[in-house]
Parts: C-alpha cells; structure tokens; sequence
C-alpha cells in the first residue's frame, strides 16, 4: 500500500487531515482560507467516504465469495437523517477527525450542521428502515436496502402565525457527497397500453405492450456498520426517460411534445407523498410503488444470473422483505419476471415467489390499508392486473377447499374488495405472497391476528410472527446524546454497550448510589441547557433548564392525542389562574411534528399548540410554572437535540392505535421516564422497565371497545368533569385565538360529539397521572433512580435485537463478517 492508499483510507489525524484537504482542492477546488463552511462540510463528508467505500468494496468481495442469502429490504421511504456525524462515530473516528478539524483551525461543530438531511420518510416507518439498515451492517448481514430517490423528500415545516406552511425540501440542491451514481446499472419499467398473447414452444404466453417506457437509475449509498468492517448497500431508484428527447416529435417540430415524455418519467422520483391523508385515487403514488418495485426485482434478478447462471433457487439466495403494503405489487411483478421475462411455468415461478418474500404490516388504521381501484391499476399496469386476478383465482380454490361453503370469509379474503367499487387489497396480496407475516410489537402482532389479517391466520397460523421494533443506540444514543455515552462507557467499563444494549444492565447497582446521581443529573442539566439554548436560537423562546421537561414529538395525528396534551396544559394554566399560590411543578412543555398537509384536523391542532403556547407564555402570572414550546420541523436532526434533554415522554396514543412507535424508545433509552398508555410497544416497555418506572395511565383497548360499542357520548363525560368542560369552554371562548370563537369550533365539537380517538375517556386518568408526574418530579433522588433504571433495561429495544429476530425467525441469514 502507498502513501496515496492511506490517504484516502488512512485513520490517523494527519492522514484525515491530509485527505480533506485533498479533497477541498481536487474534489472542490478550493482551498482553506477560501473555504466556506459548506466546502468544509464537503470535503470532510468525501474523507469520510473514501474510507467507507475501502470496506464497502471489501464486503461486497466477501458476500460474493460466501454465497450467503442476501435480504432485501424494500421500503418506499429511508429517514436516514444526517449522514456526516453516524458515519464517524461508525467509523470510530469521531474524537480524532475533532482533533484534526480543530488543527486545521475549522469548526468542527459547524461542519457537521452543515449537512442537509435526506429527508426521504414521513416519520416511524421510514426512520425505522434507517435503523434496521444500520443494524445489518453492524451484524453484519448480508444486506441491500432498496428504495426511491425521492427528489424532494419530506417537506420543511415552517410555523407562520401558529400555522404549519410547507415549503419543498430540496435536499440535493447543494449536492448529495454519500451517494455514488450508478449510470449504467439502469432498468426499463413499463406502463399503460395493452397484453397480447402468443405462441412460445407451444405454450401460451403474454407480451405486455406498454404506451410508456420509465428507466430507473441506480444510486448507492454505502452504510457502515458500527465498529466492523461491513459496509452495506442503500440502492435508490431515480426515474428517468429512456431517451431525453422524443427526436421524432421533436424533427416534426413539436418540441414540448417531444419533452414532455421525460417530464413524466421524471415525475415518477420528484416527491415523496406525506401519508395520514385518505389513501385517494393516487395514480403517482401507485406508479411510485411499481417502479421501484420493479427496478429492485429486477436488479436482484441481474444479481442472481450473473452469480448462478439460473433463477431457479432464487428464494435462497435473497429473501425480500415488505416494509409495509408500499412495495407489495413486488409478488405480482415477481411472478411477471419469472413467468414473462424469464419464461417459466406459472407454479415453480409462484414456488419461488411465495419463498421469497415477507411482509411486515405497520399500521390498522382502516384508512391506511392500502387499496387500488381495479380500473386505475388495470389502466396502469394491465399485465400485472392479469397476474393478481390468478394469483387470486388459486388462492380462492384453496381456500374453498378449507372452508366449504364459506362464502362470506371467501369474499372477505379475496384480493379483490368488491363492495367498495372493486378495489386490489394490496395487504392481502402482500399476506398471499409471503411466506412470513410480522407485526411491529407484542400488541399489534395479535391484534393483527385478530383483526385485519384474521382469516389468513385462520388458514396459516404457523406465517404469522411478532417482531417488536427497535431503534439504533448508534443515532439515538451516541450521536445524539454523546455524554450520556461517555458516562455509560465509563459504567460498564467499555463500549461493549453499543452492539449489546442488555450489558447496560449493569448500572442496576447504581440506581441508588449518590455519586452516580450526581454524575446522572450533571448529564441530564447539561442536555437541557443545551436544548434551552436551541431553542432561543431558533425558536425565539426561553424555557427554564430547572423545569420538568415534557416532550411529545411525533407526526401530528388525533389517534395519537396532541390535543389530550393541550387540554391538560389548559387545565393546569387555569388551575394557576384560579389559585396563583398552587403548587405546581414548574414544566415545559415540547411539541414538534408535521401535519400531513391535506390533514385539516392535525393543522388545527398545530394551531391550537401555538396559541396556546402564545397566550401562557406571555402571562406573567404563569409563565415561570408553565411554557409551551413547538419546535418546528421536526426531523431526524432536529429530533437528536429533544432525546438528551426530555425528562417526560409523552406516548399517549388511543389504545390499540398505534402498531408500535418508536419515539417512546428514544426517549426511555436516553433516561426520560414515559407517560403513555397500554399501546404497541408501551406496553413491552413497561414490562421491562418496570411498572414503577412507568406512568401508565388509560383504558385498554378493550375497554374503550367495549364503551363504544355501548355508545359513547363524550359530551356526557363533560357534565361530569368540571375541568374539562372548562377547557374545552376556554378553546371555544377564543381566549386562544383573539375573540376568535369560530377557529377552533371543529376541533372542540369534534371532541363533544364525536371523539373518534377518546381523549375525553381518558381525559381524567391522564391528569391524574400527571398530578402523580408532578410529585415524582419534587423527589429527584426518586425520580433520578427511576430515570437510570430506564437506560438500564432498554436493551431490548435496539434495533441489532429485533434484526437478530428477523434473522433468526423469519430471514434463517446468518453473519458474513468483512475483513479489512
Ligand atoms: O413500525 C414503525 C412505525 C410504528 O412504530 C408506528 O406505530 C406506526 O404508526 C408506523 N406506521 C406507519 C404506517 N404508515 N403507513 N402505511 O407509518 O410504523
């Protein structure tokens, strides 16, 4: 190896050094009187990834040699979030590259806040990838994560007069250092026209004549594992027109014509769709789904041919996984490939489909259950509609034969719903086409079980599994809350830690001992004055780092119950109002999250917060008890300042409504105690932390069945809950909104007479909860023990323990470790 090798892989501070300024001269031409901080940012993102490509390289070397399984992960979003800080902490050259930086004379800090975050989630699934992909790499899983390359991912939220207003994100304005283009590894996906039969070898076979061809070109970006040498493969499709110009149309002279084919390639990639809205007739969001379905199948294909030689085996050499309905049409295209493209018969082509793949459901909600009208998908994609109407032929014989007679479990199994205008059942095509069906924590496994899958379990109950979700103590721990990192290295006497959360069990002892509470809240003090100071800079409000700190931070959604927040914050604020000397402990109120921008109901009740927030903050007979922050645009970057510094986690969802979360685990594993309800992965959470660690408060899912099905009327709750009537008087008296007493009428008589989610149900429950919160909080030696013990039992909830699930249950993959 020469002295140029070590420069770009080289982990040393004078060759970290060496390499960025090799970079801010021949990568950017620039140099270090000159460069700007987004130059900087540049050239340390292009010395990082030299190294990552070094052991990118490597591994792909040795996953060919070792003909392992390989999974696929397919998943129309990755919320990966800032690249620069995960890679060298990955790397484990965090301290050195400070020091080299600080020896260039550069700031490190704003270097690293530099980078734009690749926005291309809307929130728990999304980010939920982007840990399951950090997990791989550190297991070191042969592992390729396949999705879109949105153009402009999720939107940036802005707060104006208390309202959310969304501007595009244009994450690739200023160029994007961690992908590397594949220009040549490109695939052609079809849309529209017609099918045509004819004779092959006496066979009777399709040709799909399409009236648009899109191609998708490959982009890669490596993920590294943390403290191996694995470095795995993060590969996106970008749509594109096959040709640029239609050179017929434009000779003719119709030169808009002539581009406008590549407009509507391109269209494919542009945007990546905010979900909580009513799932409506999305013509984009369907072609979305196919092309990348398509390209990554596709590739795989490629990937196996030009390792065997033959399809055949092909379910042993990759197992695909659905992160969610989004890439279901994978098993109808699957069966295209195979039957069309590769000319085989119909039943080995459906044996190896059906081994292939596995799906994870995320959500019950029924408006998210993706459908698509037969009439759009036959329109769009003819030859697959063919290909759904057999595969659901034989899967109804067969179910006919187990259940004789059943008419009515036939019609409700089918692929095809046809009492809502005949729509596909993408869920059920994803179930019939998987050899495995999870959901995302104990509780929504069996309720998925027992609801929205509940035939198909009927039929195969041994397909059915439950892996709890999981978050990376790589972002979420050491990234985000470096100190907390330092002092549990110090606990457990190494960072053995960070791949095997369960040794943080050993700092149990050290719940009651003083020296180490005083280490615990020097932590937790720093966390929040750094937040405190965040959010002056920012936001433009000062919070007390003395007060309690109660963070929900999440999409903004009414099963997930911001608005139970705001009526306890109200509540609280006329407790003050009514008996100025109460003692109430002083607290914080934090709220962040975006409203799908079609979401009406949620954009209210981001107004409500800041209008909330605007009249208590500015009252001086409460506003040293009581404030109310929104941070805007909660994302990924913005998330890691929150985790550190909350001392209460708000999970306080409707139970039976949220599949797992994930937040709540970011929160617990960084020591804030939670508040939340027996829901998803809340439930798991209380189980190991410990009910007396755990504000647990709320009905239970069947409960609040049970009052529905008796008929709830939540204006009856009122007249027996003095202060909640008042609340609800408040927000209807426009006392938040300037005398205005229309604009939150819909949000208050929603409530009254409707409820859907039950926030007034369990409106009481909740503030006694809280009132108990308070007292906690008077006792920091009780609730610093609570907090430690938290950290301490999180370990089940790191991602590497739910990979080792999918592994082990689901994916039979074993370690294919990297060398240098
Ligand atoms: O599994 C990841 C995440 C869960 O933690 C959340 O509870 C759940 O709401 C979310 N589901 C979705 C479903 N969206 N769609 N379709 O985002 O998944």
């Amino acid at each position: 190896v020469g002295e140029s090798d070590h420069i770009r892989t080289g982990l040393s501070k004078e060759q970290l050094k060496q390499a960025y300024i090799d970079n801010l001269f021949y990568l950017l031409g620039r140099f270090l009187e000159v460069a700007t901080p987004h130059d900087s940012y540049m050239a340390a993102a292009y010395t990082v990834r030299d190294r990552m490509l070094d052991r990118w390289i490597k591994t792909a070397r040795t996953y060919k040699a070792s003909q392992a399984r390989t999974v696929c992960y397919l998943s129309a979003e990755f919320l990966l979030g800032p690249h620069l800080a995960k890679n060298l902490i990955n790397l484990g050259i965090m301290e050195v590259s400070r020091e080299a930086g600080a020896e260039l004379g550069l700031d490190f800090e704003a270097i690293l806040e530099q980078e734009e975050e690749p926005g291309l989630g809307n929130g728990g699934l999304g980010r939920l990838a982007a840990c399951y992909l950090d997990s791989l790499a550190t297991l070191q899983i042969p592992a390729i994560g396949y999705g879109i390359r949105y153009e402009f991912g999720i939107f940036d939220q802005l707060i104006e007069d208390g309202w959310q207003v969304e501007k595009s994100d244009v994450w690739l304005r200023d160029g994007n250092p961690w992908e590397l283009p594949r220009p040549k590894l490109r695939f052609p996906v079809r849309f529209g026209g017609h099918t045509e039969t004819f004779q092959d070898d006496g066979r009777v076979r399709v040709r799909w004549i399409p009236d648009l061809v899109v191609e998708g070109r490959a982009y890669d970006t490596p993920i590294l594992g943390y403290g191996v040498s694995n470095a795995n493969l993060l590969r996106l499709w970008s749509a594109h027109a096959p040709e640029s110009f239609d050179f017929q149309a434009f000779n003719t002279g119709d030169y808009y014509g002539a581009v406008h084919a590549k407009v509507e390639a391109e269209t494919i990639s542009k945007v990546l769709y905010p979900n909580d809205e009513p799932q409506a007739g999305k013509e984009l969001r369907l072609k979305q789904q196919y092309f990348f379905a398509s390209c990554s199948l596709q590739d795989m294909i490629r990937l196996q041919l030009g390792a065997a030689g033959t399809l055949e085996g092909f379910h042993e050499k990759f197992v695909v996984q659905l992160n969610d309905t989004h890439p279901a049409i994978a098993v109808a295209e699957l069966m295209r490939l195979l039957i069309d493209e590769h000319r085989m018969d119909w039943e080995p082509a459906w044996e190896i489909t059906r081994r292939t793949f596995a799906f994870t459901n995320h959500t019950l909600l029924p408006e998210a259950l993706e459908t698509w009208t037969v009439a759009l998908f036959g329109r769009l994609l003819p030859r697959l509609l063919e290909i759904v109407y057999e595969i659901n032929r034989r899967f109804l014989d067969k179910v006919r034969m187990h259940f004789l007679g059943d008419e009515a479990r036939i019609a409700r199994m089918s692929l095809i719903d046809e009492g809502h205008g005949r729509r596909i059942r993408m869920a059920h095509l994803a179930t019939v086409g998987s050899f495995a069906i999870n959901g995302v924590a104990e509780m929504h496994s069996e309720l998925v079980k027992s609801t929205i899958l509940k035939d198909f379990h009927d039929l195969w109950p041994e397909r059915f599994h439950n892996v709890t979700n999981g978050v990376t103590p790589r972002r979420f721990i050491i990234v985000s809350n470096p100190r907390l990192a330092r002092l549990l290295t110090e606990c457990c006497g190494d960072d053995g830690w960070v791949r095997d959360m369960d040794r943080l069990r050993s700092l149990e002892p050290l719940a009651d001992d003083v020296g180490f509470h005083e280490d615990w809240r020097r932590m937790k003090t720093a966390a929040k004055r750094d937040l405190a100071d965040w959010l002056r800079r920012r936001v433009g409000v000062n919070v007390d780092p003395e007060t309690l700190f109660d963070v929900q931070v999440k999409r903004i959604h009414e099963y997930k119950r911001q608005h139970l927040n705001v009526l306890h914050i109200i509540t609280l604020y006329e407790r003050l109002k009514a008996e100025p000397n109460r003692d109430v402990a002083p607290r914080t109120f934090v709220f962040g999250g975006k409203a799908a921008p079609g979401y009406l109901m949620a954009k209210l009740i981001i107004k409500l917060i800041n209008s909330v927030a605007e009249v208590i903050n500015q009252d001086p007979q409460v506003n040293d008890r009581l404030r109310v922050v929104f941070m805007p645009d909660f994302n990924v970057k913005n998330a890691q300042h929150l985790y550190p510094a909350a001392d209460l986690s708000e999970q306080i969802s409707m139970a039976g409504k949220e599949a797992s979360g994930t937040g709540n685990m970011k929160f617990a594993m960084n020591g804030a105690l939670t508040i939340g309800t027996l829901d998803g992965a809340n439930v798991e959470i209380r189980e190991e932390v410990g009910d007396e660690n755990f504000f647990l408060f709320g009905h239970t899912a069947e409960q609040l069945q049970r009052l529905q099905a008796e008929g709830y009327r939540p204006w009856e709750i009122c007249n027996d809950r003095f202060e909640l009537r008042s609340a609800l008087d408040l927000i209807a008296s426009g006392l938040f909104s300037h005398g205005d007493k229309e604009l939150f009428r819909p949000l208050v008589e929603n409530l009254l007479y409707q409820d859907p989610f039950m926030v007034l149900a369990d409106y009481e429950l909740y503030l006694d909860r809280q009132t108990e919160v308070s007292h906690a909080w008077r006792d920091p030696k009780h609730w610093n023990r609570m907090s430690i013990l938290n950290v301490a039992r999180m370990g089940k909830f790191s991602s590497d323990r739910s990979i080792r699930d999918y592994c082990e249950r689901i994916w039979r993959v074993r370690p294919v470790p990297a060398e240098l």
